[in-house]
Order: C-alpha cells, then structure tokens, then sequence
C-alpha cells in the first residue's frame, strides 16, 4: 500500500516536472535537434469553462475521445465584470477567479491527468488592468500600475511613444512590445523582479499539477524576456506563445520558436477560405513555421470574433475544417470549444456572484443548425472528432500524399493508412481517392464515431482496385482507417 503510493506520488512529480516518459515518443519530430520539446497529441481549448466542468469532462469526454491536452482560459484573479476578457486583466496571481478557486483548479489537473489530459494553462503576463481603479474578483484592491504584493508603477513601461502610451502602429517593435495592448498596463519584462514574480506564478501553476502554458500576447514582449522567464521554469516545460502573424510587421513567431512553439496563424488563414469557397487544394504553406513549432486551429476564442472563415456558426464546415486539421501531417492540432453568442463581448452565463455556471454537453454528438446565446458548442464531445482522433493515430507518421478533386469534393491519402473525403459544395459529388489500403468496407468514422465493430453504426465506404470511393452530399466529410473495417 505504502510502495503503491510512493511510486503514484513520484509519477505525480515527474508528470509535473513534465519529464513523463510517456510523454507520445512516437510523435516527437525528427528535426527536434534545435527546437525544444512540445505539447503533442490533439487539444482542445475550452473557452471559459469553469474548472469542474473541465474536470468532469476531462473523465467523461476528453479522455475517452483520445484528447492529449486541454487549453483553459486564465486561472488569476482578474477584474470583475460579465464581459468575457475580464479573464485577461489580472488584478493578482491568486488562482480565485469566476471560472473557480484554486482547489476547484487543483482538483481539475488531477481528474484530468487521471483521465490521461494534460491541462495546459493561459498564461496572461504582459500585462495587468486597463481599468484604473476597483477590487478584483478575489477581492484585491488595486489600481492601474500598483497591484499589491507584486508590482508598482516602477515594474511598468510607461510608454511616451504614442499620445495615450497605447499600441497604435503594429509596424513599430519598439511601441508593439512597450507601449500598452488596448491600455492594459505594461509590465516591464526585461526587470529582474517582474521576471521573478512572474515565474513565481508559472512555478505555482506547474506545483498544482499543469503540464505548460500558452503565453498570451507573446509578441508584446521581447523573446528574450520571454525566453528568461521560461528559463526560470523545470526545463522542458512546454509553452505555446501566441504571435499572431501579421504580413507588414517586424516581430514575428519564428523569432519565439526557440523558446517552444507557436500558434500558427497562418494555418486557418489557408484553410478557412478554401473551404467557404468551396475549392478545396493541397496546403502551399508558404508563410509556416516547422511543423515541430506549430500550433494549429481552426478558430480561436479571438478569431471566432474576429477574422476566422470557419466557426460553430457554419455548422458542417466547422466540423469539415475539424476533420481535415485533425488528417493533416503538419503541427500539433488544438479543437475549439466555447459558447454561442451575438454580442462579442458577451460572457458565458454567471450566477449572482459572476461564477460562471458552465453548461452541459451530455447529449452533443455533432454541431447543430443554430444555437442559442449562451449555449456550449461542446466539439469535444461530437463522435465525429472522436472518430477522427482515432484516424489521426492509425494514420500515425504516414505521409500525406497529394489530394484529388471532383468538382468540390476532394480527399487524400495518409499513405497506407487512411482516406479522408470532403464536399464543401452545394451538390452532392462522387469521389475516387486512390489508396494502398487493402480492398474491403471500411466505417466512416465521421459518421459514426470510433471504433465501430463490423462498422456498426452503418455508414460503409468500399477500398477496391486502389481507390476508395465517396458518396458525398453537399457538406459532408467521410473518413476511413486501416483500424476500422466491416
Ligand atoms: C478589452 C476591450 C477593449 C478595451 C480593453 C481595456 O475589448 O475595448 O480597450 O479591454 O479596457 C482580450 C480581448 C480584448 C480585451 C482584453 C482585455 O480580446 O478585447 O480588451 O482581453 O480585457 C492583438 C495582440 C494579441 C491579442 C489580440 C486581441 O497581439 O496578443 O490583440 N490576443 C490575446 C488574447 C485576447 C486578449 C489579450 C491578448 C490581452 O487572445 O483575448 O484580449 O490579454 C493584428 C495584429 C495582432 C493583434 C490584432 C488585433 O492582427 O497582428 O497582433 O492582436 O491585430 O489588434
Ligand atoms: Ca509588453
């Protein structure tokens, strides 16, 4: 009993240390000699999902579904307010937040990594408040440029570059990375004391069990203050910095990716269109960094409000994108996952208090027509990405060779391993994707989910001389693997 425990606790500790040893070696790139070790295996980003929600999830859901990691939204204290991006004003690095108290936080990383889910976490550390003055959600009294305990207005920037010391030129390095983000209060990274406190925080996170961090706003300090700071953290520590790439501008991710990975914008730029379009093409991918370094998604909480092609409101497409990030041989995927709404500022639904309340996903197999404001759009929980999750694995390291068109449809191969098929038209399409898969029916994990016994659930493509022939309606994307067949 006591041998048991000793052994669970040092797995405990290596897994926080990162340093599990069975941390996917399969999927560790082979150019990995200058770029550091990363997060690997399919994530999924639960926008403002309360910590026992994530936590429940991570047993019932995220686990079963093969997930390797979830992305959570910011766990600090943070401003008070309904709006969703209160969550990127820390007021203090007090895990007391409305998505949960710290040991509702610490609770989760322990069901999620009992589930198999690493959590990493949103790490906001550029800056603090816009806001002048209040009391944070926890309860600590603040204001802008003096939050108690960790900083005064000397640990700031206070940019003299513009009139209002805010960003205005994304060409300028110096006022991107000094001046302050839509007002938010600056921190001056490169100062010994704010590179502590902030390690001290990450240190704090990786001690209540997280696996790494994304670094929200990465681009707004210089990569070697990042790069110092993650220094700071047990080496190997995986972090994801957000660089949004910006065509005119002077700082852009590969300067980050010695410090770890990047999200790489440019990926769904590429994507999203060809599938609104209905022209889908093999990826040109001119503008990417290494695969070992990227990050990929289809939308994120910002781009879903902003300028993402595809999101939960286009229903089937949203789905489709899914599916073909999650066949392709490039980065490490990330699903997204948050609520409907039509106000962009809206928050999730809040109780008296402003603790968001969550929503249920039990039920969601697929995304739906329409939602209402406010409702999960729970793609971790839709069969279709489990079964492609699954696809993802059997295709393994298989080369992705080059796609075939008809009309709108278009497919391609992981060699040997597994076809994929979409029809981002408005009419139905026949198509013969040649393939090396031996001749047989296989089960359309789009359509039915994961391991389908005998394909159970119906939904059949047949492999015979090299070609794996789809049916598709407008809008549907099939997927078969070597693992599946009838
Ligand atoms: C909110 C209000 C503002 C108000 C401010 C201060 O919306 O109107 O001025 O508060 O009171 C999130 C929200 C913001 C919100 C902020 C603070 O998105 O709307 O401001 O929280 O509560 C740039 C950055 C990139 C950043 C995006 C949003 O480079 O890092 O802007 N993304 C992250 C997060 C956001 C978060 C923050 C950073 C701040 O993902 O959710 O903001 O912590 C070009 C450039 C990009 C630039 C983009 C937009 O594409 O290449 O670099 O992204 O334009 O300006
Ligand atoms: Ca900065």
């Amino acid at each position: 009993m006591l041998r048991r425990s000793v052994v669970v606790a040092a797995v405990a500790v290596a897994l926080a240390l990162g340093l599990s040893a069975c941390a996917s070696a399969a999927a560790q790139p082979k150019e990995s000699a200058s770029i550091p070790a990363g997060i690997t295996g399919v994530g999924v980003e639960m926008f403002q999902r309360p910590w026992t929600s994530i936590g429940t999830e991570c047993g019932s859901t995220l686990g079963p579904a093969g997930f390797s990691w979830v992305l959570t939204s910011p766990p600090q204290e943070h401003i008070t307010g309904t709006q969703w991006w209160t969550s990127y004003q820390p007021v203090s690095y007090t895990v007391d937040s409305k998505l949960g108290t710290e040991q509702q936080f610490a609770d989760m990383v322990k069901a999620c990594r009992a589930a198999g889910v690493k959590v990493i976490a949103d790490a906001v550390i550029n800056h603090m408040t816009a806001q002048g003055a209040g009391t944070g959600f926890a309860g600590t009294a603040f204001t802008k440029y003096a939050y108690p305990g960790l900083y005064g207005p000397k640990d700031f920037h206070h940019c003299t570059l513009t009139p209002d010391g805010s960003i205005q030129d994304y060409t300028s390095r110096a006022q991107v990375q000094t001046c302050e983000l839509v007002g938010l209060a600056d921190l001056d990274t490169a100062s010994a004391h704010v590179r502590t406190t902030i390690a001290g925080y990450l240190t704090h996170l990786l001690g209540l069990g997280v696996a790494g961090f994304r670094i929200d706003a990465a681009k707004h300090m210089a990569a070697e203050d990042v790069a110092a700071i993650v220094a700071m953290l047990p080496k190997g520590t995986p972090v994801i910095s957000e660089v949004i790439r910006g065509a005119e501008e002077p700082i852009q991710p590969e300067e980050y990716t010695r410090i770890g990975q990047v999200f790489e914008f440019a990926y769904a730029r590429e994507l999203g269109p060809q599938l609104t379009a209905g022209v889908l093409m093999d990826p040109a991918r001119a503008d990417h960094v290494p695969s070992a370094s990227a990050v990929v998604f289809v939308d994120n909480h910002d781009t879903e409000r902003g300028d993402a092609a595809v999101t939960y409101r286009d229903g089937p497409l949203d789905l489709m994108a899914d599916a073909l990030m999650l066949a392709d041989d490039y980065g490490t995927p990330v699903v997204y996952s948050g609520y409907a709404f039509s106000d962009p500022d809206a928050g999730p639904p809040q109780d008296a208090s402003g603790h968001v309340t969550g929503w249920e996903c039990a039920g969601a197999t697929g995304p739906k027509a329409s939602y209402a404001d406010g409702e999960g759009v729970c793609a971790e929980a839709w069969k279709s990405i489990a079964g492609m999750i699954e696809w993802r694995d059997a295709a393994g390291a298989a080369e992705r060779r080059p796609g075939v068109s008809k009309g709108a449809a278009y497919g391609f191969e992981r060699t040997g391993r597994a076809v994929i098929a979409a029809n981002p038209g408005s009419s139905p399409a026949t198509l013969a994707v040649p393939t090396t898969l031996p001749a047989g029916t296989y089960c359309d994990v789009i359509a039915d989910g994961p391991s389908m016994d005998g394909c159970a659930g119906g939904a059949t493509v047949r492999v015979s001389d090299g070609a794996a022939t789809f049916d598709l309606d407008a809008g549907q994307t099939a997927a078969i693997h070597l693992g599946a067949t009838g």
